[in-house]
């Protein structure tokens, strides 16, 4: 069941959010045991590999070049860099690996190429692999599947109605299109939103009726909580309260009972109690790891004593779905022998310069 006949209609989902709260966390934990085994729960490591100076204005967003927040911006970072990175992620009981990088749109260039190597090395570590890199065309995203991509994060954030005022800078409709582009390409989907920008109850629900209206709903719902930054439009932003993100859980796992429903952005805020009471409402997933991609999230020892009290396993990669093959990347290939090509050249043109360069000045003066 990818979505939930019983409440595919706006006022039902909005009933259901607005229910008791503790009759709506059950009715979550019972579909939640009927899909999911609920002593599992994902661990996923964030890593921004490009890091501010995007040209786009979310209002939630630290890494806009026009906003002045205190980030510390980076190019792309190198391949081994992040193999490494994946490698501690992994060696720290992550099964996934979130790589994003601060770009309105994938370019053709060698960036992407460099992702591309990023994607092939840490599927090759048996991890699943997920990229959230802004929009994508479609044979950007045949060419990350042949690369290995597990998933692709590109999130709604909000209502069709809201998105205008947070973002001015691209339309709902084109974040409909990279996510039917990632679809088409056989990349599972991952898609989600941010509650605590302003935004009303109708609102929430109309993020999950833009789902709803899929074919196929999303794998994966990320549900973030605003992290205020100073220097953001929505630096002032109140913090929402903990059982809005519990109530958002909750219908979300209701409403799409087979995807992972994860807690991701603004657990600083939330006590053990409240997290418990998502895992208890159908969260699959947390972030793992002190840092998400600029601001703060719970600490990794943290983490761990909350599982263990709660009696929590870190979930297996590919549980849900099989691995993806690496294939060989024919443009990768064509630039390393292209690489290969000019370093023998330039080795060649050294060698003849030095075998017909006159080494003694002095014998040649002497002729
Ligand atoms: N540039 C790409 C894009 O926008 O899709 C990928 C990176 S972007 C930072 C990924 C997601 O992070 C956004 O869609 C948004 O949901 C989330 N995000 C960004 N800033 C946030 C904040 N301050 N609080 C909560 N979530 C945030
Ligand atoms: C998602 O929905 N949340 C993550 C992940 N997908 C890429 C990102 C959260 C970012 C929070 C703000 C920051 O750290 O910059
Ligand atoms: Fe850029 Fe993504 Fe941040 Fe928007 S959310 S400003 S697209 S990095």
């Amino acid at each position: 069941m990818k979505f939930n006949p019983e409440y595919s209609t706006k006022e039902s989902l909005l009933e259901l959010y607005q229910k008791p709260l503790l009759e709506l966390v059950f009715e979550a934990a019972t579909i939640h045991r009927k899909y999911h085994n609920p002593r599992e729960v994902q661990m996923s490591s964030l890593l921004s590999i490009k890091t501010g100076g995007c040209p786009e204005d979310c209002g939630y967003c630290p890494q806009a070049a026009r906003y002045h927040t205190d980030i510390n911006t980076h190019k792309i970072m190198d391949v081994e860099e992040v193999l490494e990175q994946a490698k501690n992620a992994k060696a720290n009981g992550s099964s996934r690996l979130c790589m994003g990088a601060a770009w309105r749109e994938v370019r053709d260039n060698k960036d992407f190429d460099k992702v591309v190597e990023m994607v092939q090395g840490v599927n090759d570590m048996d991890m699943e692999v997920c990229c959230t890199l802004g929009m994508l065309s479609e044979n950007q995203a045949k060419r990350l599947k042949n690369a290995g991509l597990f998933a692709y994060n590109h999130n709604l954030d909000s209502s069709k109605e809201f998105y205008k005022d947070v973002i001015s800078t691209r339309e709902y409709e084109q974040r409909l299109d990279t996510i039917e582009n990632a679809r088409s390409a056989g990349i599972s989907v991952c898609s989600g939103g941010i509650i605590g920008m302003g935004e009303t109850e109708e609102d929430r629900i109309g993020l999950l009726m833009s789902y709803m209206e899929m074919e196929n709903p999303p794998e994966s719902i990320p549900i973030n909580a605003l992290v205020a930054v100073e220097g953001t439009p929505l630096e002032d932003q109140k913090p929402i309260e903990q059982w809005e993100l519990i109530r958002m859980v909750a219908t979300t796992r209701i409403a799409f009972p087979e995807s992972v429903v994860r807690l991701s952005a603004g657990r600083t805020k939330m006590n053990m109690e409240a997290q418990a009471l998502c895992f208890m409402a159908g969260a699959g997933s947390i972030f793992a790891g002190d840092k998400l991609l600029t601001t703060p999230n719970p600490e990794f020892n943290e983490d761990q004593e909350m599982l263990s009290i709660l009696g929590l396993l870190p979930k297996a990669s590919f549980s849900d779905a099989p691995q993806p093959e690496t294939k060989p990347d024919p443009i990768l290939i064509e630039r390393k022998r292209q690489e290969e090509t000019r370093e023998k050249e330039l080795k060649d043109a050294k060698e003849t310069k030095n075998k017909f360069e006159p080494r003694n000045i002095k014998s040649v003066d002497s002729l």
